[in-house]
């Protein structure tokens, strides 16, 4: 039985270890996790064979042959095995137990020089900001070898940021500041996911992630405080807002409806309300739309809108939306 036991579990183990069922690894706090989760692999690989030889061998060794009519021996209770099947499972669990809190520790420790980019998540976007940079940005970009500090926070519903190359996952909660942290080794592209079910469009709720070499990411600051500030503009910086403020994860540029209405030839046309009148789209309209959304439904939209721009828009900020939208004239 033993031997049949561990020649079940090295091959279940093999093949969950071929299986290669982690993206890339590109963090330093994800070679812990990486090893971590190798080792419940191994683990689910013994108790599945256990389980597995114990039963198919006692169905092939000890089914009824012909000729036997009578009852099985009975047993009852085995006090040393008692014994053994429940000190032996405690002391691995509480051994998994104290793993998880030394990796955990390991994970959240902070850096000595720690970048900060703050997160924030809103339905169904994400947005960068670089404090020290004084950057924002809807693209993550990141420097490699680099101890980076995310925190994180919502506008609206619980979202989660998740980029599974970097192992590590943190809940993005409206009116608290949850911290990640992350060193990175790779450079490469990868994608922030949203990991926790937020509404329509969750499943879209994605944003690029660049890890850089130094000499990039520091090029890529220079030409990002260069482009922003040559936003001369209204339309221009009503262009940078639409990204970096999520309107682009409800409302297309190019006449395909989404979530929300799409705002190409929007500005000037009549637009039929849920109430049943209609309303010419000017500057009054639009500023209305953007801070009190609920008050004008567009026909066929629901209510799906944030409320939440009012705090968050400046009245120069709708303003240069409300050029932008004009300049989306064919
Ligand atoms: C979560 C999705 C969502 C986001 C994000 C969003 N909107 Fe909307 N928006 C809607 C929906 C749905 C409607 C239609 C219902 C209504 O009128 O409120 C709408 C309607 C509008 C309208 C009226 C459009 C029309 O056809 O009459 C304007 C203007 C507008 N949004 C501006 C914005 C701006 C500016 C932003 C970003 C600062 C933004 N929206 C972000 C969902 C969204
Ligand atoms: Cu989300």
């Amino acid at each position: 039985m033993a031997v049949l036991i561990a020649v079940v579990t090295v091959a279940v183990a093999a093949g969950l270890d071929s299986a290669s069922l982690l993206p890339p690894l590109a963090s330093a706090q994800g070679v812990i996790i990486d090893w971590l989760f190798g080792l419940h692999l191994k683990v689910i690989a013994f108790l599945f064979a256990l389980v597995m030889v114990f039963m198919l061998y006692s169905i092939v060794v000890f089914r009824r042959k012909a000729g036997e009519s009578g009852d099985g021996a009975h047993i009852h209770g085995n006090t040393t095995l008692e014994i053994i099947w429940t000190v032996v499972p405690v002391l691995i669990v509480a051994y998994f137990g104290y793993l998880g809190v030394v990796t955990l520790r390991d994970v959240t420790a902070a850096g000595p020089d720690e970048m900060v980019v703050k997160v924030t998540g809103s339905q169904w976007s994400w947005k960068f900001e670089y404090p020290r940079q004084g950057l924002t940005s809807s693209e993550l970009v990141l420097p490699v070898n680099r101890d980076v500090r995310f925190d994180i926070t919502s506008i609206d519903v619980i979202h989660s940021f998740w980029v599974p190359e970097f192992r590590v996952k943190q809940d993005a909660v409206p009116g608290a500041v949850n911290p990640l942290r992350v060193t990175t080794t790779v450079v490469g592209e990868y994608k922030v996911r949203c990991a926790e079910i937020c509404g329509l469009v969750h499943a879209g709720m994605l944003a690029p992630v660049r890890v850089l070499p130094r000499a990039d990411f520091d090029a890529w600051v220079a030409a990002e405080i260069d482009r922003l500030a040559a936003l001369e503009t209204p339309a221009a910086r009503g262009a940078q807002l639409y990204e970096t403020q999520g309107c682009k994860a409800c409302h297309s540029l190019d006449g395909s409806v989404l979530v929300g209405p799409s705002w190409q030839n929007l500005f000037g046309s009549q637009e039929p309300l849920a109430d049943g009148s209609s309303v010419t789209v000017d500057e009054d309209y639009i500023r209305n739309s953007i801070l009190k959304p609920g008050e004008q439904l567009v026909e066929g939209f629901n209510n799906l809108m944030p409320a939440t721009y009012e705090d968050m828009l400046t009245e120069a900020d709708v303003e240069d939306i409300i050029a932008f939208m004009q300049s989306l004239q064919d």
